[in-house]
């Protein structure tokens, strides 16, 4: 009898064009914690988001906010892409499309040449100006992380180039996703609680296009009543099945 996985297998194979939406769950198997779910180093377990991931905590001590950035660049300079970055790496190899919340990077180390990453919140791995009419931009060394620094352009602090909550996601990033997944006919959704908005409303964008989802997951979620194949499951030991 075929199982969910040989029909979610069989729908990737045979997808006209595929989405991948990934969350922070897709690089917890590489050692970077989630933000939410039960895991015991889920950040905001630990840490107070509007203290250190908003405008508001950044301008209230810059410090403690760009040492905690610096803590986790600290981080990624010793992990690695895990199976599924390289699972989902292969979809690019086949034309599929990535849409990542995640802001470090391990898609794009991993990505076939030329291919596309659309980050939704961002990046950790530049820093830019606090003034948003500055266009002043610095790429980050992690194996040599910066101190908390002016712009040499305008004065202003230069803050990670992430997206914080009440902040508005990268305009034509945004757009290129929101028309990928508008297009395509399966939408592969991985290791996202499906917490964070507007980010969370491309799944329901596509399942109004008529997508076919599929979710992989560890733990249940805010979108798993969109999917036509849902899997609780570690992203490591599910996509690589799923893809090959
Ligand atoms: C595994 C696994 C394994 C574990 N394998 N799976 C509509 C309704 C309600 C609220 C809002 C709304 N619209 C806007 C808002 C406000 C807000 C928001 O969404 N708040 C909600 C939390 C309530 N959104 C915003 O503020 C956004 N901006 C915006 O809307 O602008 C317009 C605006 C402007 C002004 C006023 C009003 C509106 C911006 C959101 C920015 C999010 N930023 C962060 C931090 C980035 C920088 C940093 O890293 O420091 O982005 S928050 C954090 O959450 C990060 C993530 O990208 C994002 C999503 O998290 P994700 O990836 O889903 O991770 P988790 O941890 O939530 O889930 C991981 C999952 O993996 C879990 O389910 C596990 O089970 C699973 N898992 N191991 C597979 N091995």
């Amino acid at each position: 009898m075929r199982t969910d996985e040989d029909k979610a297998r069989e729908l990737l194979a045979n997808a006209r064009a595929i989405v991948v939406f990934t969350g922070a769950g897709v690089s917890a198997d590489s050692g970077v914690p989630t933000f939410r779910g039960a895991a015991s180093d889920a950040m905001w377990k630990m840490f107070d988001p509007q203290e250190l991931a908003s405008m508001e905590g950044f301008a209230a001590n810059p410090q403690r906010c760009y040492d905690w950035y610096n803590l986790r660049r600290a981080q990624l300079a010793t992990i690695q892409p895990n199976p599924a970055h390289h699972a989902i790496a292969r979809l690019q190899s086949r034309g599929a499309v990535i849409v990542t919340q995640n802001i470090d990077g391990l898609h794009e180390r991993v990505a076939p040449p030329g291919a596309v990453v659309h980050r939704v919140h961002g990046t950790i791995l530049q820093d830019k100006c606090l003034n948003e009419t500055c266009p002043h931009r610095e790429t980050i060394d992690l194996n040599n992380l910066p101190p908390l620094r002016k712009c040499p352009r305008c004065g202003n602090y230069l803050r990670p180039a992430v997206v914080w909550f009440g902040e508005m996601l990268p305009g034509d990033v945004w757009h290129a996703a929101e028309m990928a997944v508008a297009a395509c006919d399966v939408l592969l959704v991985v290791g996202t609680s499906g917490e964070v908005w507007p980010a969370a409303g491309l799944v329901h964008l596509a399942q109004r296009k008529r997508a076919r989802i599929i979710i992989v997951n560890l733990e249940p979620g805010e979108l798993d009543n969109l999917a036509s194949f849902l899997f609780h499951d570690r992203a490591a030991s599910v996509l690589p099945q799923l893809v090959d």
